[in-house]
């Protein structure tokens, strides 16, 4: 990746940037000078930041890094993390403030105070210290978005327990799987869930997965849906026999800094998934910092809504830590965006009067697919700050979500981070940053990150590479749970010399030095000797008035290497004679080689109906790898719908 690719100069020739405006950036939390305070003293600056937490014991030392790649932040310190997150507002007379409205995805809502949030905490805290559970054990949570699922969390954060989410929709073998590796005690879940309308099991998935799973001790199954349950006498019990009748008073422990919060699997590119553990203090610190300078987050008159699920590490981050820390008044949403309409997301800014929304790029290409007009019939100008993470956002997409979602009047913050992150790494700073769109631009303020070649010196602008991370972080992972060796192995072998953190990402710099990331290294393609990054033409796909959503993977070809193979989702209007016949292939062919470059054409482009994503909207090119190459279908486990690759594939064979 050291040679600059043709499909370089793409992304770099976006030369849109949009200033803030100059009320926006007279309120704004974050400021220029935040950059050069924390470059002139890095730890004194992150000192600054963990003051905004409530520390029973003040750390000693900032960061001890002697023992690297193992860091410890804010040795000495204690505090426990679900007091800074509900009970302090409480004693600071915010009792009554809203601090989740809850939008249940048939209708039903619930707003709950941070005073209500308090008990509810407490008394689940206090139920799972009646089931024997214990600071240091593990608790998985398997659960919808209700609010259960943050109160379960609280409670185990409140007790020193880890937490390991797991998504709703995954298959009883990868809860299992989760279940055995970090050795859960109980496993915390509901009779069923809403999915697009529908009530579907998930206690009775549940159950397939526990089979002869001998250290869970006990499940906790709060009612949801209504319908009936397989039950298994001893081991379970209802949230509400178990949770209603404990005592809503609890005195929080204060825990070290560094005694563990969670677990949250994810998966590698081989093997098992890993298991990634944070720790209290420094993640504490770095997801209430982060969310109150990249949002521009003002408690008490914002009213924000972040769309994750609470399986992936946005919801942990930016539903839960980040926001609650901040005292946040957020909306959770249950369900689809398209149950009962495509309106429905707007319809809740609309009624909540939603200030700052933070969803995922997929989402914004679902949304443009189903056609501006929706937006445009809601009151959307209760908005003021638009985030987006998960995937590089493509420039045609970040511009379509500013002017139809944020009526040209939003800044929009492009975040880059990662589970073992923990916290928002890159993104531009709302009110400061001259934003471009398609790029994360630099590093936050306390951050330090760097584009490299593969011996590990810095590209020059215009130059691409992999990104790394040269300095350690407070919200950085701790380890992979059980596996030391695997956390050297996968994310500092790669650059030992230098004690750079491999991110896995491909990235370079434009002429200003701002950051663009590129995807996943191994969603680099090398045709005919040159390497094009699948993100740049996929947005030259999405940069064509027809294609609303588009994937793309280097396919085995025997003449040059790789071959470029694209699938693509046409926008809603497209006519069926322009979906089925070869003219829009021909025109997209045409469009990406003149976007950037006759390397660039796909060998082949084929028009689908779904693409295959996980849960937090990746695109699964793995699995359309198999299809281009003809191959067997691997696992589909992580799916978000598994039914989605039975579509494509039927799709190739009637084409074929
Ligand atoms: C938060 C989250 C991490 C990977 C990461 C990168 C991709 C996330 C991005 C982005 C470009 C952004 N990614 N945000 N790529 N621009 N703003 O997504 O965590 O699920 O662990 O995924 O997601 O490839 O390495 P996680």
């Amino acid at each position: 990746m050291t040679e600059q690719s043709p499909a370089l100069d793409n992304l770099l020739t976006e030369s849109r940037t949009f200033p803030p405006s100059e009320e926006f950036a007279a309120k704004a939390n974050a400021t220029e000078q935040f950059y050069a305070d924390a470059d002139s003293d890095r730890e004194a600056f992150w000192a600054k930041q963990a003051e905004r937490l409530h520390w029973d014991t003040k750390w000693t030392q900032v960061l001890d890094w002697s023992n690297a790649p193992f860091a410890k932040w804010f040795v000495g310190g204690k505090l426990n993390v679900a007091y800074n997150c509900v009970d302090r507002h409480v004693e600071n007379g915010h009792g009554d403030q809203v601090a989740i409205h809850w939008v249940g995805e048939p209708g039903d809502t619930r707003d709950i105070t941070y005073a209500e949030l308090r008990r509810e905490v407490c008394k689940a805290a206090n139920a799972l210290l009646s089931l024997g559970v214990g600071a240091n054990d593990r608790v998985a949570i398997q659960l919808p978005m209700i609010p259960e699922a943050i109160v379960s969390m609280l409670a185990c954060a409140r007790i020193g327990a880890l937490h390991s989410v797991v998504f709703g929709g995954f298959s009883p073998a990868a809860l299992r799987s989760r279940v055995d590796d970090a050795e859960a005690k109980v496993v915390i879940t509901s009779d069923g869930q809403y999915r697009r309308g529908k009530a579907v099991p998930m206690k009775a998935n549940v159950d397939e997965a526990l089979a002869d799973a001998d250290t869970v001790q006990k499940v906790v199954v709060v009612r949801r849906t209504g319908e009936d349950v397989p039950w298994t006498e001893g081991r379970d019990v209802w949230w509400h026999d178990l949770v209603d009748s404990q005592s809503d008073e609890h005195a929080p422990e204060a825990f070290d800094s560094e005694h563990p919060l969670f677990i949250l699997y994810t998966s590698g590119t081989t093997g098992k998934p890993k298991g990634i553990l944070h720790t209290s203090g420094g993640y504490l610190t770095q997801a209430a910092y982060t969310h109150h300078v990249v949002f521009d987050h003002k408690p008490g008159e914002d009213v924000y809504w972040c769309t994750a699920d609470i399986g992936w590490v946005t919801g942990h981050s930016y539903i839960v830590y980040g926001p609650l820390a901040n005292r946040a008044t957020q909306v959770v949403y249950e369900g689809t965006p398209n149950t009962p309409h495509e309106g429905r997301h707007w319809e809740i800014i609309q009624n909540y009067k939603v200030t700052i929304y933070y969803t995922a790029p997929t989402l914004i290409r679902t949304f443009m697919k189903w056609g501006a007009d929706i937006p445009a019939s809601y009151d959307l100008s209760s908005l003021r700050v638009l985030g987006s993470v998960g995937e590089p956002i493509n420039p045609e997409a970040w511009v379509w979500y500013r002017e139809h979602i944020g009526g040209n009047r939003c800044p929009v913050v492009d975040t880059w981070w990662q589970t073992e992150t923990g916290a928002i790494m890159i993104s531009p700073l709302p009110g400061v940053t001259h934003a471009k769109p398609g790029s994360a631009q630099r590093p936050l303020p306390g951050i330090s990150a760097k584009v490299v070649a593969d011996d590990g010196t810095e590209v020059p602008k215009n130059g691409g590479g992999y990104l790394v991370l040269d300095k350690p972080w407070p919200s950085m992972l701790r380890g992979i749970w059980g596996d030391d060796e695997r956390y050297r192995e996968t994310y500092w072998s790669r650059f030992a010399e230098q004690g750079y953190y491999f991110a896995g990402d491909g990235a370079k710099y434009d002429a200003d030095g701002d950051i663009w990331l590129l995807g996943r290294v191994d969603d680099v393609m090398n045709v005919s000797g040159h390497r094009i990054s699948t993100t740049e033409v996929e947005s030259a796909l999405v940069s064509h008035p027809t294609v609303a959503e588009a994937a793309v993977v280097g396919a085995t070809d025997p003449t040059t290497g790789q071959g470029i193979v694209a699938f693509v989702i046409l926008r809603e209007g497209a006519t069926k004679d322009e979906a089925d016949g070869t003219e829009i292939v021909k025109a997209l062919r045409d469009h990406v080689a003149k976007e950037i470059g006759p390397i660039a054409k796909p060998r082949q482009i084929m028009v689908v109906p779904e693409l295959p994503k996980t849960r937090s909207g990746k695109i699964m090119r793995r699995l359309l790898r198999d299809v281009a190459e003809n191959r067997e279908i691997g696992d589909v486990t992580t799916l978000a719908d598994s039914s989605v690759m039975d579509l494509i594939s039927k799709g190739m064979k009637s084409r074929s």
